[in-house]
Order: structure tokens, then C-alpha cells, then sequence
């Protein structure tokens, strides 16, 4: 508590504010946003649009080379990859309810955290949300089965716990909470095959937080995934499940 005090004191006295690069519909975008309304930070959005690639100007590129969002600067400090970038802001404000310094809780929420990675690039096998937005693609429904076994990857870490890696949230129930919603949008009910996923899940989107983080965003993926991109002028129409 003292240290997040001290330095909220040194961000005004600097005044500084941290301000985060993102675009709104971004899942690991979201994500961060979370961590910062989760430790009751200020900080401001920087928007970068995917859409018109504001991502790949060079100014950007000096800001995270890798041309991706989130980024997060800190003063003279910039961070990307969303994951690094939640676990920096839990170090520096007194996160620790959200990720434990104890060497064993911190050593199962960093395993969970990339395991997220993964569950991320199974869902999508089966979305194919960029495919099918960007590319006149299709839901995947033969990739069901590798949805199914990153579904079945959660339902067993919740076998003894009330939260993925803890009795309590950590950052790693953000970044492995946010694929599901991928599945929500591509209409994949989770309940009654994964009931204890789908209560957690429940309990994710009940955080004070959850709705300001997630909800404008989502809604413009949902719209994206079922116009099919037709909101960015592409006029292949194909089916999503033919
Ligand atoms: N592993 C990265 C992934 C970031 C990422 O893929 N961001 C996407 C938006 S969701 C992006 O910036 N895409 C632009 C591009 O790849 O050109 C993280 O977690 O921060």
C-alpha cells in the first residue's frame, strides 16, 4: 500500500501519467486495461488504430518495434507485450493480490499466464476471428476438438480452485478470461460441456471493472465477426459456417 502510494506521489510530482497504447477492441488491449482499473490507476489511452495502421508508422516502431499493441509508457519507461506489461504494473503498485510475490503463487500464475498464450492460438483455430473479419474466411468448425481441449485445459485448473491459478483473481484469469469471450462471439456456448469454466467465467464478467474494460470493445468485435469485415468496406460475403 505504502508503495503504491509513493508512487502515485512520484507520477504527480513528475506529473506524469501513465498512458497506454491501444486500440479498443484488442483482447490483450482489454486485458491491461483491467490490471489499471483492478490497482485504481490513472492513466490515458493513446489510441492506435489497426484499421487505418497507425500501428506501423515509425513513430510507433520506436515505441515497441514489434508494432503491436498494448504498449505502455511509464515516464522514460516503455513496456510491450500485455502480459509483461500487467506483471510490470503489479510490481511497481503494490499488485499483489493480483500477482503474488510469493515464489510458488507467482510461479502458478506466471505458468497460467503462458499457458494463456496457447489457449489464445487454440480458440482461434477454431474462430479464425481474423480470417473470417479481414479475409472473407469461415469459422473453422473442423478445429472444434483443439477449442475443446483449451476449454478442457481450464475446467481441470479449476478442479481445486475458485479462480484459475488462485482462490482468489490474478492477472492470469484476464488473459485466459478473454479467449473465451472469442467463443461467446463465434456463438460456442461453454456451459454444458465446461460448467466450472463457465462460472468462473461468470464471475470474471461480475468484476466492477469487467464492463468498462471489455464491453464497448467486445461489442465491436461481435459486430465486426458477424458482418464479416463488412464494417471495413469488404465486400466478400461468405458464409460463416458453410
Ligand atoms: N503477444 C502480444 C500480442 C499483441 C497483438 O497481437 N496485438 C494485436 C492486436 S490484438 C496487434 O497489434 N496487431 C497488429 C499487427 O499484428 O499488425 C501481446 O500480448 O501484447
Amino acid at each position: 500500500m505504502l508503495k503504491r502510494f509513493y508512487c502515485l506521489i512520484s507520477l504527480l510530482l513528475n506529473n506524469m501519467v501513465l498512458e497506454l497504447y491501444a486500440f479498443g477492441p484488442s483482447p490483450p488491449c482489454r486485458c491491461v486495461k483491467m490490471v489499471l482499473k483492478a490497482l485504481q490507476l490513472d492513466f490515458e489511452v493513446k489510441s492506435v488504430d489497426l484499421i487505418t495502421k497507425e500501428h506501423k508508422t515509425d513513430g510507433f516502431a520506436q515505441l515497441n518495434p514489434r508494432q503491436k499493441v498494448p504498449c505502455l509508457r511509464d515516464g522514460d519507461y516503455v513496456i510491450s507485450e500485455s502480459r509483461a506489461i500487467a506483471a510490470y504494473l503489479c510490481n511497481k503498485f503494490s499488485g499483489d493480490h493480483l500477482y503474488p510475490s510469493q515464489p510458488e503463487k507467482r510461479g502458478t500464475v506466471d505458468q497460467l499466464l503462458y499457458v494463456s498464450e496457447n489457449v489464445v492460438d487454440m480458440i482461434q483455430e477454431y474462430v479464425n476471428f481474423v480470417g473470417v473479419v479481414f479475409f472473407g474466411g469461415k469459422i473453422k468448425k473442423e478445429n472444434v476438438a483443439v477449442a475443446k481441449r483449451a476449454l478442457g485445459f481450464i475446467e481441470g485448473y479449476l478442479t481445486d480452485r475458485e479462480f484459475t491459478a488462485a482462490d482468489h483473481v490474478t492477472i492470469a484469469d484476464f488473459f485466459l478470461s478473454s479467449p473465451m469471450s472469442m467463443l461467446e462471439i463465434a456463438g460456442f456456448d461453454i456451459a454444458p460441456e465446461f460448467p466450472k469454466t463457465a462460472a468462473w467465467l461468470d464471475k470474471i464478467k461480475a468484476l466492477p471493472y469487467f464492463d468498462e474494460c471489455n464491453k464497448k470493445g467486445l461489442e465491436t468485435m461481435t459486430k465486426m465477426y458477424e458482418t464479416k469485415g463488412q464494417c471495413f468496406n469488404n465486400d466478400q460475403k461468405v458464409k460463416k459456417d458453410d
